[in-house]
């Protein structure tokens, strides 16, 4: 059985093609898929990463931003350690969402997770939602900020290890509690080292909407580390 220290699991959720799927396409395969069709339910993932000595194994769970879908994903938030909420900066409506995509996760994850607002897209020059607006709605709703490209792997590695570092930081202090026994339960052996990595920038604003609107299907959870759940 594989030897880890800690196992986290992560949610990203947003909008359909704000780009969710790429991005952990990206991380977790190295790779910008050509053609991403929309993710049918749930895709998961996992990969196993090294901060400071320690290997750490993420699960990362991948839903679909298609309303039709809300049902299905709403019951992976209760177990995730780390909710990635994603925007397109270039597209105003998947900004204008958020605060519904909020009111979700206050409603379905725990009240401890860990919230990373990502503004994805940052290669393209057609840019609608300014850096600072999406910083300053993160700082409103407490949540880490940072934006990405997966189509230019900008910033992706540095968005999971910093919440790998960041998770491992909080299972390590008393104050994070659900982390840490959420971490404690899935630990397969203990010992501990510290993390210091968080860079961040913490922020965040809030509203009302939408549902997403990516049509196609086909779902593409490829990957030999993967597996696909639609429900
Ligand atoms: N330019 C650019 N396009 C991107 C980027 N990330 C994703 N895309 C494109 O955005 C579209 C949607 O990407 P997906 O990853 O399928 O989006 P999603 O959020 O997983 O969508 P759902 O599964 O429907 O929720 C695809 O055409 C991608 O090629 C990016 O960083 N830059
Ligand atoms: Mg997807």
């Amino acid at each position: 059985m594989e030897e880890y220290k800690f196992l986290f699991k992560i949610v990203l959720v947003g909008n359909a093609g704000v780009g969710k799927t790429c991005l952990v396409r990206r991380f977790t395969q190295g790779l910008f898929p050509p053609g991403q069709g929309a993710t049918i339910g749930v895709d998961f993932m996992i990969k196993t990463v090294e901060v400071e000595g320690e290997k750490i194994k993420l699960q990362i769970w991948d839903t679909a931003g298609q309303e039709r879908f809300r049902s299905i994903t709403q019951s992976y938030y209760r177990s995730a350690h780390a909710l990635i909420l994603v925007y397109d900066i270039s597209c105003q409506p998947t900004f204008d969402c958020l605060p519904d995509w909020l009111r979700e996760i206050q409603e379905y994850a725990n009240s401890k997770v860990l919230k990373i607002l990502v503004g994805n897209k940052t290669d393209r020059e057609d840019r609608e939602i300014p850096t600072q607006i999406g910083e300053e709605f993160a700082k409103q709703h407490d949540m880490y900020f940072l934006e990405t490209s997966a189509k230019e792997a900008e910033n992706v590695e540095r968005l999971f290890y910093e919440i790998a570092a960041e998770l491992i930081g909080q299972a390590r202090s008393k104050n994070g509690s659900s982390a840490a026994a959420a971490v404690a339960a899935h630990r397969q052996s203990d010992g501990n080292s510290s993390i210091g990595l968080g860079s961040f920038s913490v922020k965040a604003a809030q509203s009302n909407c939408c549902g997403g609107s990516n049509s196609s299907s086909n779902n593409s959870s490829s990957g030999d580390n993967n597996t696909s759940q639609a429900g």
